[in-house]
C-alpha cells in the first residue's frame, strides 16, 4: 500500500486550508497520539448535494453500509476491510491531517480507474527506438495535463455507481484524451480504433490505495489502473488526441525514470515499464 506523501501536502487542493502537520512515525494509527486533532474540512461544493456527493453523516435518511456495496455505490474497498469509528470511515493508510471529506464525495474509499494506453516509440522509417543506457525499447503512453493542478497524469476518473470498470476506462480516455464530449470533427476513424483497443487483452498493473492529493481521514481514492497495449502501433499512431473534460493538454509521453506525475501514478508507470520488459 502506498504510504503518505501527496495526501500529506498543504494548502489541501483548490483551498487554503493547512492541513495539521504529520510527522512521518504518527502516520500509522497504530501509533497512540491522543492530542491528534485535524482541521476539518469539506469543499462547500461538496456540500451542495451534487447528484456524485454522499450527504454529511447524520443527515436524515442516510445510513451508509460500509464495506459493502451499497445499493448502486461500492463502499467497498479494492483492499482490506477498513475500520469504521463511531460511524466514521477511517483512512487505511493513516492519518492525514485532514478530517471531512475536502474534494471527495464520498465517505470512505472513493473508486477511480486509469487507463494506461501504450505504443513502442518508433523512429521516422517505423523502427522501435531502445535507450542508449539500458539498450531497452521505449514504451509510450497518453498522458494528460489535469486542469486542477497543472499536474500530467494518467487520463482517469471515478466510476458510475454501477458502472462497470472496463466501461469507466475506456469511457475517461475517450473523455479526457479524445474530447469526446465535444469533439470536432468525425470522430468515426478514432472510434474504429477505440473498439478494437478496448476489446484487445489488457494488463492489470495496479489495483489498490492512491496517494491523492485530495485523500483525508475519511475518505479516500482507490483506483484500477489497466493497460491496454497497441504492439505494432497500427491502432495508436494515426490515433488523433485532443483533450477535453478535465484534461487541458494531452500528449505521448516517454515511460522514463524522469515521469513526475500526479498522485503516485507514477509507481503505475514503474510497474508497467517492468512487465513490458521497457526502459525506464
Ligand atoms: C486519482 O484521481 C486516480 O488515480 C485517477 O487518475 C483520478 C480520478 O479523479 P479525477 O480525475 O476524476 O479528478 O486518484
Ligand atoms: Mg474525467
Ligand atoms: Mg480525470
Amino acid at each position: 500500500m502506498a504510504a503518505h506523501v501527496k495526501a500529506l501536502t498543504s494548502p489541501y487542493p483548490g483551498s487554503q486550508v493547512q492541513r495539521t502537520p504529520v510527522p512521518p512515525e504518527k502516520i500509522c494509527w497504530q501509533v497512540d497520539w491522543p492530542e491528534y486533532d485535524p482541521v476539518d474540512y469539506t469543499a462547500p461544493y461538496v456540500l451542495t448535494n451534487p447528484p456524485w456527493a454522499d450527504p454529511p453523516l447524520g443527515s436524515e435518511g442516510f445510513s451508509p453500509k460500509f464495506n459493502a456495496l451499497d445499493g448502486a455505490v461500492q463502499r467497498q474497498s479494492l483492499q482490506d476491510t477498513y475500520s469504521v469509528e463511531k460511524g466514521v470511515p477511517r483512512n487505511p493508510v493513516g492519518r492525514t491531517g485532514v478530517k471531512g471529506r475536502g474534494l471527495l464525495g464520498r465517505w470512505g474509499p472513493n473508486h477511480a480507474a486509469d487507463p494506461i494506453i501504450t505504443r513502442w516509440k518508433q523512429d521516422s522509417d517505423g523502427r522501435r527506438v531502445t535507450d542508449v543506457n539500458t539498450g531497452k525499447p521505449i514504451l509510450q503512453f497518453v498522458a494528460i495535463q489535469r486542469k486542477d493542478c497543472g499536474q500530467w497524469a494518467i487520463p482517469g476518473g471515478m466510476v458510475d455507481p454501477g458502472e462497470l470498470v472496463t466501461a469507466t476506462l475506456r469511457r475517461e480516455f475517450c473523455e479526457e484524451a479524445l474530447n469526446s464530449l465535444e469533439g470536432t470533427g468525425d470522430q468515426t476513424e478514432n472510434e474504429k480504433k477505440i473498439q478494437e483497443l478496448f476489446s484487445q487483452e489488457h494488463l492489470l498493473i495496479y489495483k489498490g490505495y492512491v496517494d491523492d492529493p485530495r485523500n483525508t481521514d475519511n475518505s479516500w481514492m482507490e483506483t484500477q489502473a489497466v493497460n491496454y497495449h497497441d504492439e505494432t502501433g497500427h491502432l495508436l499512431n494515426q490515433l488523433r488526441l485532443e483533450a477535453g473534460d478535465d484534461a487541458g493538454k494531452v500528449q505521448w509521453v516517454d515511460v522514463s525514470s524522469e515521469c513526475s506525475l500526479y498522485a503516485n501514478h507514477a509507481s503505475f508507470i514503474l510497474i508497467l515499464a517492468h512487465k513490458r520488459g521497457a526502459h525506464w
